[in-house]
């Protein structure tokens, strides 16, 4: 091919055909964006490229991305996959303008790989799934043939050379590239107009429909959202133990003893949270040792005998000193007369499942051993947080709570289906990403005030934090102060050793740096462990600790 040569017009060229590249990829996203909200949203190209990149991230960058961005990974995803997708369209949008043919089969390439994505996700509705992505990049496709043609196809950038095919690439042979009998003198005229007209409308017609589509998937969840706001939850038949008046200790920075639904962690892979109508929700219980198969809807759910219970729920991802942990009052169906009413035995009865294997509407698999939701702790299906109907986020309209189990094989959120196996026949979603089949929450303490590297005056200084040892309780938090000897701090009340336990400690600061050192004990005896474990396969351990300045 002939080398183009650098100078003003060929780089305004580039430009403009950089430019071209990304309203055609702008015109793809809206265009996908439209069609989601009309086949299924969760179908959409930048929602199923995340959740496959999400299912293939390894764990170590996964557990990065936590460190790094905390709740905000998604959206940092998100914005990810966006530059990724301007920056091939831009270069694409060049590519045309020699090739305008391969420009249009690269955006055609990318819009099957989308499809693909769409068509490999575990929740993937169907056929229809390919629509979004499919749409996107036709639209896109049409766009950078009509616009580059605007800016002007090859022949006006050799304007010496006659007009004509120029030898396979189809690069002169559509209806917008400059007529092809684009002079010298009139083309940036004709051209410009042209381009900015078609470009113009183009980013008119993308606003417009992306627009419309972002209408219609909201439009989509109000049945969730009306059927949400007609939950009337009925009052608890076993009603949560009244919170001791002592549970929450009136010290600045603490955290509170019940997490408000809106500070509440949320972890999951979710890019667009399931909006599901409790109307039509149905909950199926199956599997092996299952005599008697069930299928419940969420208002025979509530015409159960419901439990009310604080229990505090930890992520496995939560790093030592990290925040994701919280305790809330949760309302619900007690998961073990569930399983009994449909045959099950636990297997140290006899029972042929160990392993109950929990679904989500988004395809999210979780296992729970069957042991451990039928040992008599409070395991439930939840249908309330703190009050009210679960928020959307954090499951509606019924997740799993099991109390001393991280929430990974644990705490499925929308959940849809309970299938009874064992551990050796199936490995859930995370499982399958390396973390281990069983995991129990570890014994940890942190230090929430003083803040790390926080300036304190010196003398009395009010160290305090929460510790958990879900379903064992805490029976001990110590202190130390640099390699001093461990202090025994003052313990909060304790709730139920289901929940956390707030601990304080007057310290007599001196001036200077000091290190402060938190451990706890559990309700078995069992000291926390000082040896520093990654948070990959079963939970960090180790100890928190924090620098402080006293002056
Ligand atoms: N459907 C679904 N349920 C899920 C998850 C998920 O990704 N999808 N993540 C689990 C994990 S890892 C944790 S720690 C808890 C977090 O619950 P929260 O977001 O309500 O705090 O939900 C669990 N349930
Ligand atoms: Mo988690």
């Amino acid at each position: 091919m002939t080398v183009v040569s650098i100078n003003r017009r060929t780089v305004g060229r580039g430009a403009v055909a950089a430019a071209s590249g990304l309203l055609a990829g702008y015109a793809a996203l809206a265009a996908a964006e439209l069609t989601a909200s009309l086949v299924r949203p969760q179908a959409g190209p930048v929602t199923v490229i995340g959740g496959a990149a999400i299912d293939r991230t390894p764990p170590a960058l996964k557990d990065f991305a936590v460190r790094t961005f905390g709740e905000n990974d998604k959206p940092v995803l998100q914005l990810g996959i966006l530059a990724t997708v301007g920056l091939l369209a831009a270069l694409l949008g060049m590519l045309s303008l020699r090739h305008r043919r391969t420009g249009a089969a690269g955006v055609l390439a990318l819009g099957a790989l989308g499809a693909a994505a769409a068509l490999s996700r575990p929740n993937a509705a169907g056929a229809g799934d390919v629509l979004p992505s499919s749409a996107g990049a036709v639209t896109s496709a049409l766009v950078l043939y009509l616009l580059v043609g605007r800016a002007g196809g090859p022949a006006a950038a050799r304007p010496s050379r006659p007009s004509r095919p120029s030898g396979g690439d189809g690069t002169a042979n559509g209806s917008g590239s400059g007529s092809g009998t684009v002079s010298d003198a009139e083309p940036a005229v004709w051209n410009r107009r042209g381009f900015l007209v078609a470009a113009g409308a183009t980013a008119l017609a993308s606003t417009g429909a992306g627009a419309l589509g972002r209408a219609l998937t909201g439009r989509r969840g109000e049945g969730a959202t009306a059927s949400r706001t007609a939950v009337r939850l009925p009052a608890p038949a076993s009603a949560a133990t009244r919170i001791p008046a002592g549970a929450g200790l009136p010290i600045p920075g603490v955290s509170a003893f019940t997490t408000p639904n809106k500070d509440f962690y949320r972890v999951d892979t979710a890019l667009v949270v399931p909006k599901v109508d409790a109307g039509t929700w149905r909950l199926r219980i199956h599997g092996k040792g299952v005599s008697r198969p069930r299928s419940y809807s969420f208002a025979d759910l509530l015409q159960r005998p419901l439990i009310e219970r604080d229990i505090t729920l930890t992520c496995v991802s939560n790093e030592v000193g990290g925040p994701y942990a919280g305790s809330a009052r949760w309302l619900g169906v007690r998961l073990s007369d569930l399983l009994r009413e449909a045959g099950v035995t636990a297997p140290s009865r006899g029972g042929r499942a160990d392993q109950l294997v929990a679904r989500s509407v988004d395809a999210m698999t979780l296992g729970t051993p069957v042991e451990e939701v039928m040992d008599g702790r409070d395991a439930m299906l939840a249908v309330a947080m703190n009050g009210e109907p679960l928020p959307f986020e954090h499951g509606f309209p019924v997740r799993m709570v099991v109390p001393g189990l991280y929430g990974y094989v644990s705490a499925c959120k929308w959940i849809r289906d309970i299938e009874l196996t064992t551990f050796d026949a199936y490995d859930p979603y995370w499982v399958k990403r390396g973390w281990a089949r069983r995991a129990p929450v570890k014994t940890q303490a942190r230090i929430d005030t003083p803040k790390p590297f926080a300036r304190t005056p010196a003398g009395t200084v009010a160290v305090a934090g929460v510790a958990w040892a879900q379903h064992r309780g805490i029976e001990r938090v110590e202190v130390r102060v640099d390699d001093g000897p461990w202090q025994e701090a003052d313990l909060a009340a304790q709730d139920t050793t289901d929940t956390w336990r707030q601990w304080s400690f007057p310290w007599q600061a001196t001036p200077g740096g000091h290190h402060l050192t938190v451990r706890a004990t559990d309700g078995s005896g069992e000291v926390q462990t000082e040896r520093r474990t990654r948070t990959i396969p079963d939970g960090a351990s180790g100890r928190h600790s924090v620098f402080v300045t006293a002056d």
